[in-house]
């Protein structure tokens, strides 16, 4: 580490001490945009990216709701405003047990620097609970879903903050959510996205983070005239990203070897197909299962309990579940096995260890700011559309995502070129933070 970038970790340290997960982000932030700031005249001596990892508000409250058996349950919710330089907050809402104040600064702050790669005026936020969604009813869903927005109402607005889904947070939670706010406020307005089709969301949504992905690594692997047809491709996760990351890697011609989930991960030789992965969506949609129960109606397929999927042999890694879920032990097993490319679907999957075994070898990789932006980036086309009281068909969506993920990959390359290898962690921070940045200094000291 540089001498820059430890004071700077220090200061951060003395305010956030317990927030190993925010650290990590602000970290590997520093290390790539500390260096740029000090050599442009404008951004020196500012103390632009201090201001940026303070959040603008951090909301907590309580949650309190009542389960189908009568008990009374409590839970945490949380908003972090991180920044709105360049418009309202946005991003995400997590509902799982593991989610706190470390974990919620790290994806707002990550969040900024995506919205801002999208090139669509979005500020940066995220939120969420503690409230875990497995195996509770539907009724308790929505009981939970509208407690949690009653108070989450009075700090949100279509102009002001604008949440979607995350991990735990898909189509069933937004819809509880968006008829709780529209009781409470008395309007129809596109203050979530993510919404039904019928009610204001935009096609290509449930699709776009993980088709995005895809998109990236395309682009990333066109620079070494390579392409994702006839490649085998290691998927971890089976949630929303996981599943259209899959879809369209079978629409770009790859081989899906591997899905998983919190208990474990099924290889399937043969490969997951169209009709496969129709049993995934539904198994995890609709019926809420587990991945294991995969091999018990594929027979070409095994159940590795308790393990990732790291280790099996593969030309490209799509890490698309939750952070620090690829260790540097895992990159070294990815590496050894010809692995040309990892493009992160989830946010800060890859440790740091693993990311830097990645850069020595020189292999392509993506981090997650740059190449899941896509689910963003249509959650601002969304927006669009409801401000415009209009719908564009799956094509015009599609085809603005396409445009928005190979804009991002170029920026990337833009920025983080050096000796003919892109860094694209560099690439994005740096070009992340430039816009943010530029519009902090308009504004002034606020
Ligand atoms: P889902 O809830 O739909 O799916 C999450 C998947 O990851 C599930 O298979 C889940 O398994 C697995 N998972 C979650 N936590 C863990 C854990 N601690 N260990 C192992 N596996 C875990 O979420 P999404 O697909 O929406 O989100 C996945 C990732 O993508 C997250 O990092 C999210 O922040 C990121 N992301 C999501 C976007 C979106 O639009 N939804 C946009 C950009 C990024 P299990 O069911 O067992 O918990
Ligand atoms: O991490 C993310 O970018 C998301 N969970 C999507 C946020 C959004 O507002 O669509």
């Amino acid at each position: 580490m540089n001498q820059r970038v430890a004071s700077f970790m220090e200061l951060v340290k003395a305010r956030n001490s317990h927030e190993p997960e925010f650290l990590q982000a602000v970290q590997e932030v520093a290390e790539t945009v500390l260096d740029y700031i000090a050599e442009q005249d404008i951004y020196n001596g500012k103390n632009i990216l201090l201001r940026m990892v303070e959040p603008e508000r951090a909301i907590s409250f309580r949650v309190s709701w009542v389960d189908d058996q009568g008990e009374i349950q409590v839970n945490r919710g949380y908003r972090i405003q991180m920044n709105s330089a360049i418009g309202p907050y946005k991003g995400g809402l997590r509902f799982h047990p593991s989610v706190n104040m470390s974990i919620l600064k790290f994806l707002a702050f990550e969040q900024v620097f995506k919205n801002s790669l999208t090139t669509l005026p979005m500020g940066g936020g995220k939120g969420g609970s503690d409230f875990d969604p497995k195996g509770k009813s539907d009724a308790e869903i929505m009981r939970f879903c509208h407690n949690f927005m009653a108070e989450l109402s009075r700090h949100i607005g279509p102009h002001t903050d604008i949440p979607a889904g995350d991990i735990g947070v898909g189509a069933r939670e937004i819809g509880f959510l968006f008829g709780m706010y529209k009781k409470i406020k008395n309007e129809f307005t596109g203050v979530l996205t993510g919404k039904g089709l019928s009610w204001g969301g935009s096609l290509i949504r449930p699709e776009a983070t993980g088709y995005g992905t895809v998109y990236f690594a395309e682009s990333m692997l066109q620079t070494k005239n390579e392409s994702m047809e006839g490649k085998s491709v290691v998927i971890s996760g089976s949630g929303n990203v996981a599943q259209y990351a899959a879809e369209k890697v079978l629409h770009l011609g790859g081989k899906v070897l591997t899905l998983s989930d919190s208990s474990g991960y099924i290889y399937d030789k043969d490969g997951v197909d169209a009709e496969k992965l129709a049993f995934v969506m539904d198994l995890k949609n609709n019926k809420r299962g587990r991945i294991s129960e995969y091999v018990e109606k594929y027979s070409s397929a095994e159940f590795f309990e308790g393990e990732t999927p790291w280790g099996v042999a593969c030309d490209v890694a799509l890490p698309c579940a939750t952070q620090n879920e690829l260790s540097g032990e895992d990159a070294e097993k990815l590496l050894g096995n010809g692995c040309i490319c990892v493009a992160e679907g989830a946010n800060m999957p890859c440790m740091p260890e693993a990311v830097h075994k990645f850069h020595e070898a020189k292999i392509l990789f993506a981090p997650g700011k740059a190449s899941n932006a896509g689910g963003v980036a249509t959650s601002g086309l969304e927006m669009s559309q409801n401000s415009l009281r209009i719908s564009w068909t799956r094509e015009e969506v599609d085809n603005k995502l396409k445009d928005i993920m190979k804009n991002i990959h170029d920026n990337c390359v833009a920025y983080g070129t050096e000796d003919g290898y892109t860094n694209y962690v560099k690439g994005a921070n740096i070009a992340g933070f430039v816009k943010v940045a530029d519009a902090m200094l308009a504004q002034g000291v606020v």
